[in-house]
């Protein structure tokens, strides 16, 4: 077997000089430095797998929101979740390993660490999106999962959440927790079943177009909709940016960090006033909503507005539902969260908001203590989790009235349409648009629960942006030494304002965040954020 591992390795050599790191969602960097960290993974995957007795360990080839010429790769949990740390650090380490026989060597010292018997059985799913180098780093994990002799199932093209929701139901085949069927039609028969049930006798209004960033989500989004429910009854949806012929086009002035960071519509978008817009990302597990008004203004409705929109029905339908009493609901944010989101959930809403560092991963682990966790980062990513406990309360509940009933009934099926694996922008795209449905609300109206404040964010290239360290869920830095200090000096010239820098765990920048009273002066914050961070990264 030691053979078999270093041979693996060997056909996939580490360019020298790189540093490869696990970060905010996995490995990403330029598709063309990947093939032994690809490879590698492979192999962690195995020894995952056998740790887990043979639990099916996911592997995702994507760089998501990331340009075409990037690529990335990560592992999924069997239920669904993202990767323990501990094994994120192991990762790094083998990522990192100069030679062949070092990476063997570090597999048997894992193994022997965790007292994992490598002839026992290990069991692995792939899939990737459309990226062009998808298939030959496909290849170099396929070459690692051989290598460590491991059963796998290559899915082909799915997007990231489709992936994660594979991964749970196939470890949860048989079992009382059974998620579902493990196949694509058995994804789109759930949620599109879900869909039906959640929606009863409501309508959407009128027409969704949907930006598929020219990635996987497009032609997967062309597949639900055959199960969905036919336009006249359900939703009518169009869907624009699916070209994944040309992947040089994907996310390229489309998709949902497109629209996020610009905070205007894709340029093809011909959606006219009034109409729903989404766009999702490359991988489809984010998603942001907008509308232009009838003066012809922009409107983004991100990842904190699907959070109160989601979070107060929730509510709803549990005091409607009898269970007010049983039931807590919280919602999970990050730092990038708008001030008026934080503001409108606390005050209005009255639910507890916690905040966590960026990463699905965190926010996820924070909403696992609650009994309904409801967590979005504002750049899209998120969905809702229930406890087991809240999940047999719900089950067990006696409805008093009819009304009562209804409640429940649309309670459950919105717990079914919810991917709880991970979050999944086709799943929370049905999700609102059902949200929408019952409240009878087109983008205005969501829109008017709350004034966000304006915001602004920012890229800046650093000579090495590790330097810049964070404390207080990434809302302080402590290094460089000082430059927080210069930062709180410009926060206090403005009203309401706040900001922060972080280093991306996706990409090669310090990313800087500022909001304030005024348009003008949430820009001219960030501006001079930026400045203080480009002179400390010198
Ligand atoms: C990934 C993560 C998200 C994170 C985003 C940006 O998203 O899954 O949790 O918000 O990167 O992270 P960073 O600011 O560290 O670059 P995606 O859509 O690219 O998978």
């Amino acid at each position: 077997m030691a053979d078999a591992i270093a041979e693996a390795a060997r056909r996939h050599p580490a360019p020298e000089g790189l540093v490869y790191t696990y970060g905010t969602a996995g490995f990403r960097t330029k598709a063309e430095v990947l093939d032994s960290v690809m490879t590698r993974c492979g192999l962690i995957a195995a020894l995952r797998s056998r740790a887990l007795k043979g639990k099916w360990i996911g592997v995702m080839i994507t760089a998501s929101h990331n340009p075409p010429q990037d690529n990335g790769v990560k592992l999924v949990e069997p239920l669904g979740n993202m990767l323990q740390e501990e094994w994120e650090v192991i990762s790094t380490v083998m990522a990192n390993k100069a030679t062949p026989e070092d990476v063997s060597k570090y597999y048997h010292e894992i193994a022997a660490q965790y007292k994992i018997d490598l002839s026992s059985p290990a069991r692995v799913v792939v899939a990737r999106d459309t990226r062009a180098s998808g298939a030959r780093l496909l290849n170099c994990v396929t070459d690692g999962l051989k290598g460590a002799d491991v059963e796998y199932k290559d899915y082909g093209f799915l997007t990231t959440p489709q992936l994660h929701y594979m991964v749970r139901c196939l470890n949860t085949e048989g079992t009382p927790e059974s998620y579902g069927i493990a196949t694509e039609k058995g994804y789109y028969e759930k949620f599109a079943q879900a869909f039906k049930t959640a929606l009863g006798s409501k309508r959407p209004q009128g027409h969704l177009t949907v930006d598929g960033a020219n990635g996987v989500g497009g032609p997967k989004l062309t597949e639900l909709i055959k199960y969905l429910p036919p336009k006249e009854e359900g939703l009518d949806i169009s869907v624009i940016n699916d070209n994944v012929i040309k992947p040089e086009s994907l996310n390229v002035d489309c998709g949902a960090d497109f629209v996020k960071t610009n905070q205007r519509a894709p340029p093809s978008s011909k959606a006219g006033p009034g109409d729903r817009c989404c766009s999702l990302d490359g991988d489809a597990d984010r998603i942001v909503f907008y509308f232009r008004d009838a003066n012809n203004m922009f409107h983004l409705l991100d990842g904190d507005r699907i959070a109160t929109l989601v979070a107060s029905f929730l509510g709803d339908l549990v005091r409607q539902s009898g269970l007010a009493e049983s039931i807590k609901i919280g919602v999970v944010q990050t730092a990038y969260a708008n001030g008026a989101a934080t503001n409108y959930v606390e005050k209005n809403l009255k639910l507890k908001v916690d905040c966590t560092a960026t990463g699905v991963k965190y926010l996820h682990h924070a909403a696992e203590k609650l009994d309904v966790g409801v967590y979005f980062e504002a750049n899209g990513h998120g969905t809702v989790i229930f406890s087991a406990d809240t999940l047999e309360t719900i089950e067990k509940h006696e409805p008093r009235s009819p009304a009562q009933k209804e409640a429940l009934d649309v309670l459950s099926a919105c717990i079914n349409l919810i991917n709880q694996a991970v979050g999944d922008a086709l799943s929370d795209m049905l999700l609102v648009e059902v949200v929408l449905a019952h409240k009878n609300w087109g983008p205005q109206e969501w829109l008017s629960t709350y004034d966000d404040l304006p915001n602004r964010l920012l890229k800046v290239i650093v000579a090495d942006r590790r330097i810049f360290e964070t404390t207080d869920a990434e809302r302080r830095l402590v290094k460089p030494e000082g430059i927080q200090k210069e930062i709180d000096q410009e926060v206090q010239k403005v009203r309401q304002g706040r900001s922060f820098a972080r280093a991306s765990g996706t990409e090669d920048a310090v990313r800087v965040y500022a909001e304030a009273a005024t348009r003008a002066e949430a820009d001219d914050l960030a501006r001079k954020v930026a400045d203080i961070v480009k002179s400390a990264g010198k």
